[in-house]
């Protein structure tokens, strides 16, 4: 029988990627989105025909009761959140609707309708933070910097406690940064393959940038989604973290990008300290041991394969008219 799945922050970027993985497994998908003035649908544009899209909010209740008792899935991976780290101290108590009250509106909602339903809820290697140990596992204590990290550290505790409470199947991955061509412009890997693309096309001539040595383990978003499904197909429900096991600094970041368009980064960066934030988290590096001897999970992409992919994409984007206006129409943080 087709299995039915509901992906909320379907049009974010990893909603994307898990929308196309599931349609290949043969589900029927249905994605939550919010209402916008504007079509905000282009990760999923080439998906629309096949996709199902119906309006439900975190930030509702009632809508999420609703949608469950719709569809009634088999699967329902809770992607949504305020997802950017330093809007996060602008807005804190908005962050915590989303990220924290939101996983438990959604539980609530689940366990309300049908309990049975199997749960993916996406926290974050944010919540280590300044770390405690290296590397970081599942048994790592947790230190978050920030909003955002404070917020999912209640999303993942709670998700743990509804399973453990109600017996419901819900899984946490503590996923490390993952990136693509459809990663948010103010996001850094994206920030800076954008911004080589521009300076090699003479369409800027220089690029902005916060704290260097900042170190992360960055894998591909398309490795990333696999994860997912993968911990709903087990017979127990559990938490896994989902990383590379290599990290690299901002500044390794930024030499490969330009180098990769024989560009010397030296003449194009400028460091501004407005983009520095209020608390950094300086280093972080995940031990995915668990979701490889569990899942036979692995990633695929390198890191140099990666920041490849996504400037060879911004350059073919930036290259055309239509991407061309598009960018200009985009937000620079
Ligand atoms: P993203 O590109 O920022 O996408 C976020 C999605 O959430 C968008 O579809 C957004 O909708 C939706 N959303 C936000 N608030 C909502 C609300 N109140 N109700 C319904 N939908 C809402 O994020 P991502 O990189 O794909 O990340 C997916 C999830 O994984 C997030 O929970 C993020 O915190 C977490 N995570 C990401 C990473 C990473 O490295 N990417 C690592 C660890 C964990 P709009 O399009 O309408 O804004
Ligand atoms: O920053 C430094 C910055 O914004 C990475 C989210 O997906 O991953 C992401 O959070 C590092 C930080 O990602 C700029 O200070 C330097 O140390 O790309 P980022 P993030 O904060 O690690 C985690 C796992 C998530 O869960 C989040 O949702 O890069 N950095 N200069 C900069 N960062 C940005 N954004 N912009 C800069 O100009």
């Amino acid at each position: 029988m087709t299995k039915r799945a509901i992906i909320t922050g379907i049009t974010g970027q990893d909603g994307s990627y898990l929308a196309e993985l599931l349609l290949a497994q043969g589900y029927e998908v249905i994605g939550v989105v919010r209402r916008s003035s504007s079509p905000n649908l282009w990760r999923i544009e080439h998906l629309l025909d096949r996709v199902t899209l119906r309006p439900a909010d975190l930030l509702d209740q009632l809508s999420l009761v609703r949608i469950i008792q719709d569809v009634r899935p088999d699967e329902f991976y809770n992607l949504a959140a305020m997802s950017f780290v330093p809007a996060s101290w602008d807005q804190p108590l908005l962050t915590g609707e989303y990220n924290a009250m939101g996983v438990t509106r959604m539980l609530e909602a689940i366990r309300q309708v049908d309990p049975g339903i199997r749960i993916y809820q996406a926290s974050s290697s944010e919540m280590y933070g300044r770390v405690r140990e290296v590397p970081q596992t599942e048994l790592t204590p947790f230190y978050p910097r920030s909003p955002y990290g404070v917020s999912k550290v209640f999303g993942h505790y709670i998700t743990v406690n509804y399973r453990e409470s109600y017996g419901m199947f819900a899984c946490s991955g503590i996923l490390f940064n993952h990136e693509s061509p459809r990663r948010g412009l103010e996001f850094v890997t994206r920030k800076v393959s954008d911004g080589v693309a521009r300076i090699k096309l003479g369409l800027a001539d220089h690029l902005s940038l916060g704290n260097l040595d900042a170190h992360r383990d960055w894998g591909f978003a398309g490795d990333y989604v696999r994860a997912m499904w993968q911990m709903l197909q087990q017979e127990q429900a559990d938490d896994f973290v989902i990383a590379t096991g290599v990290a690299h600094s901002v500044r390794e970041l930024v030499e490969l990008a330009f180098a990769h368009v024989d560009l010397d980064w030296e003449e194009h960066v400028r460091i501004d300290p407005k983009l520095l934030r209020p608390a950094e988290v300086d280093h972080l590096i995940g031990d995915a041991a668990k979701a490889k001897q569990e899942l036979g999970w692995e990633p695929s992409v390198s890191f140099q394969q990666l920041v490849a992919m996504m400037v060879d994409a911004d350059l073919e984007r930036l290259s055309s008219p239509s991407g061309h206006r598009a960018a200009t129409l985009q937000p620079r943080f």
